[in-house]
This record gives structure tokens, C-alpha cells and sequence, in this order.
């Protein structure tokens, strides 16, 4: 079987180091790096907390690269209340890696190059800063990237969410489109294939992790299953319940089947009090899929079936 080569843009938070355990345990995918970004923590602090990550399911073979520190235009924001002082709730997880001295665009400009164009995906769960830096490269053709998946925006689509979505960390806009909308923009517009999946569908409510999903985990053994559990522990104490946001975009990846796409372009609020509202025309021959339906059931088979 050939597995799908990716590279993750992640800013490790809870649901990001869910996601890097998600792709490390799937038999389908070739994680072949993982860049970091500033977002939940900063860009130094979410990259040390992908080399912990590594370091306790002993896979220190996958690079990791601390990419930017902030955002193209703005100042940093960050999500610690969400995620915990450290970003990854209460844990305290050792670290024996050392960080990849490169720049994010030149570690993503050099593994693409390695492979046959349009065999490698990028799987962002964080702000699109380093994408958008290194779409900006005249060096690269969009379409050596195979596509980019992204765990991003809110599109106000009714999908089985407790109400029509817009936001989280404001009402209009969603946490990564707003640390940097204007990225998020430059990205949209690139004619790169792009996937997205927005919170309409991660806070699908039949998706939610709570006491009984983290009940379904305890009885595994492994680091993997433990590592999950300890993070999600934190949260699901804190605040009942848990999306996990950025495993959506592994799963776009890895299980394409599981959601419903339609065309189209997204358009981004740059400035004022709507920054980083996001905003979806369907469009015949768009640039953009938009995820406007999942398999829930589905999805949580195959949640489990990693994380177990
Ligand atoms: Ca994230």
C-alpha cells in the first residue's frame, strides 16, 4: 500500500498533539515532518511539545521545525486558557529530541522536493502563516503540493452543532483564521487544492468526546492510548466536553470519504471586529472543498481505532 506523505503545521495544544498521534498510528500515512507555528503557544513551545509528543511514543525519526513566530500583520494571540499553561493540559512529558535548525520554508521547500510533485500533503492544524510564507516563494508551483488540508474557519453552516456556528475565540471568527486572517487569505487565494474543514463540522455534537469516549480509551494500554487520555483528562474536567478540531484534518486526509465536500472559494475578514470571519461562495470549478457533512459514525470508529 502507498501511504500519503504528509507534512503537519501545527501550533501543539491538546487537539493538535491528538492529531500528530493520529497520523503517527496510521498504517496509511508518512508523516514526513512537523512544522510548528505560533497560535495556542508559541511557535519555540509548540515545537518542544511535538519533540515530547515523539519522544514518549519513541518516534524521533519525524522532524520537527519551529516555524513562525508570529503572525504576517498581527500580534500573536494565544489559546493557553484552552489548552494550559504549557499547552498541553497538565502533563508533564520529557523531551530527549532536538529541533531541525531550518526555516519552516525551507524544510517543506526541500521535502517536497524529494518526492514526485503532487505526492506530498500538508496537513495544517494551526495558523497558515509558514503556508502562506512559503506560497509567497516564487520558487514554488502551487501544484507541486498534492493539497493542503485545513482545520480552519466557521462557515454558519446548520450541521448538527448545538447553534449555527460563526466563531470561537470571537463570535465571528474562528481561533486560527484569526491569528492570521491575512495568511489565512493569501492561502485561499493561492489556486493551490485546498481542503477545509471548519468548526461546523468539528463541534458536530454525534463527534464530541466526553466521560464516556475517555472511559472507551482508559481500558487501552500504550503510550499512545495514555498520552490521549492524560490530555484529554484535562480537558474534558475543565469543560465537559471536547472537539477535536485538528483530527478532522487528518481524517480529511487520510479518509476523504467520510465527509462531503462542495466547491468553491473562501473569502476572509482581514481588520475591525470581524477579523478572521470567514466566508464560503460554492462555485463550479473552485480552488477550495469545503467539508459540509461528515460520517459521524464513521469518524468515531476510526477515532478510536487510532487512538486505541
Ligand atoms: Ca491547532
Amino acid at each position: 500500500m502507498s501511504q500519503k506523505k504528509i507534512i503537519m503545521n501545527c501550533d501543539p495544544g491538546i487537539d493538535d498533539a491528538i492529531a500528530i498521534l493520529t497520523a503517527l498510528q496510521s498504517p496509511e500515512i508518512d508523516l514526513l515532518g512537523i512544522v510548528s507555528v505560533n497560535g495556542n503557544v508559541s511557535s519555540k513551545a509548540g515545537a518542544l511539545n511535538a519533540l515530547k509528543i515523539l519522544t514518549a511514543v519513541i518516534r524521533l525519526e519525524v522532524p520537527v521545525v519551529q516555524g513562525m513566530a508570529s503572525p504576517l500583520r498581527k500580534q500573536a494571540v494565544r489559546a493557553e486558557n484552552i489548552h494550559g499553561k504549557g499547552g498541553l493540559g497538565e502533563m508533564v512529558l520529557q523531551n530527549k529530541g532536538t529541533l531541525t535548525q531550518r526555516t519552516a520554508s525551507d524544510f517543506v521547500l526541500s521535502t517536497l522536493a524529494r518526492y514526485a510533485k503532487r505526492s506530498v500533503s500538508i496537513v495544517a492544524t494551526g495558523p497558515l502563516t509558514n503556508i502562506a510564507m512559503l506560497l509567497g516563494k516564487m520558487s514554488l508551483p502551487v501544484d507541486d503540493i498534492k493539497e493542503i488540508c485545513i482545520m480552519g474557519g466557521a462557515f454558519g453552516l446548520d450541521r448538527k452543532v448545538r447553534r449555527p456556528v460563526y466563531g470561537n475565540i470571537t463570535e465571528f471568527a474562528e481561533f486560527n483564521f484569526y491569528v492570521d486572517p491575512g495568511a489565512a487569505k493569501k492561502v485561499m487565494d493561492s489556486n493551490a487544492k485546498i481542503k477545509v474543514v471548519g468548526l461546523d463540522i468539528t463541534e458536530n455534537i454525534d463527534c464530541e468526546v466526553d466521560s464516556t469516549f475517555l472511559s472507551k480509551i482508559s481500558k487501552c494500554t500504550g503510550a499512545v492510548a495514555e498520552i490521549t487520555r492524560s490530555l484529554l483528562n484535562f480537558a474534558i474536567a475543565k469543560h465537559g466536553l471536547f472537539h477535536l478540531h485538528d483530527v478532522f484534518a487528518v481524517a480529511m486526509t487520510e479518509r476523504p470519504g467520510l465527509f462531503k465536500f462542495k466547491k468553491g472559494s473562501v473569502d476572509l475578514v482581514l481588520d475591525g471586529k470581524m477579523r478572521g470571519h470567514s466566508v464560503f461562495k460554492e462555485e463550479k470549478g473552485g480552488t477550495v472543498s469545503l467539508a459540509v457533512d461528515i460520517d459521524a459514525g464513521k469518524f468515531n470508529d476510526y477515532l478510536l481505532e487510532r487512538l486505541s
